[in-house]
């Protein structure tokens, strides 16, 4: 971007992009008031972790290029609507609907885009739930609306894509046959495993 924009520009970036990171810090908010009240009321926490980070200034170009876009503050709001991302790491793959209720009731965010990879697996065999939302951040002169990209998975799903993605970028995006096979063979595997460790779960706490 520095190489793009002006010196008074790049504060206007700056600024820009700093609204993305107050999001965050409040949709993180949300996550734990709804994980300590859980525990709370129901001794269970369903949020094992939570990871953000905002997308660089150089992802951020990539995409508009790949998308073919002119670089400006409006078509980057509009287009580029996981600039904030937030990844919530669950234990139980029934946490991941739970969450998604919890969530989506809140009178404040306006659940704009939902992508279910755990009942709709990639082919790949990737599963996560992505949600796009756009929440309100409160700044001293104005309300922005904030488009953001909540993915929840569990902590199986979560340890199968971040190999998948190690391998992803190591063959340079081109993962040979047999590798990708195996991907596929393990991720059934982690769906299974999830299956059985919400069931060994229910079974616990009917002993309660
Ligand atoms: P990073 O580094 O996480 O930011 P769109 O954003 O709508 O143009 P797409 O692919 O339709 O693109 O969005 P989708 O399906 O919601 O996926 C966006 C993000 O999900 C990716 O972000 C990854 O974080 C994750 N993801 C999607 N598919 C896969 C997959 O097959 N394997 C793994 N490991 N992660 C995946 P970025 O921008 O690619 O990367």
């Amino acid at each position: 971007i520095r190489n793009l924009v002006d010196a008074n520009q790049l504060k206007d970036w700056a600024k820009f992009l700093l609204t993305y990171k107050f999001a965050i810090d409040e949709m993180e908010t949300k996550f734990n008031i709804l994980n300590e009240e859980l525990q709370f009321i129901q001794q269970y926490n369903p949020i094992e972790h939570v990871k953000s980070r905002i997308k660089t200034p150089k992802s951020i170009l990539d995409k508009m290029r790949r998308k073919n876009l002119a670089l400006s503050m409006d078509n980057v709001k509009t287009h580029i609507q996981d600039i904030a991302g937030i990844r919530v790491i669950c234990s139980f793959n029934s946490d991941i609907y739970r969450l998604v209720d919890m969530i989506s009731a809140h009178s404040d965010i306006r659940i704009v885009q939902v992508k279910d990879y755990v009942k709709h697996p990639k082919p790949n065999g990737y599963q996560s739930l992505h949600l796009i939302v756009e929440i309100p951040v409160f700044l001293t002169d104005r309300t922005e609306r904030v488009l953001m990209e909540i993915q929840i998975r569990t902590i199986a799903m979560d340890f199968w894509a971040s190999l998948e993605h190690k391998i992803y970028y190591k063959f340079d995006k081109q993962i040979p046959d047999h590798i990708e096979q195996q991907l596929r063979e393990t991720a059934h595997i982690i769906s299974s495993l999830d299956e059985r460790m919400v069931q060994l779960h229910l079974e616990v706490q009917s002993y309660k």
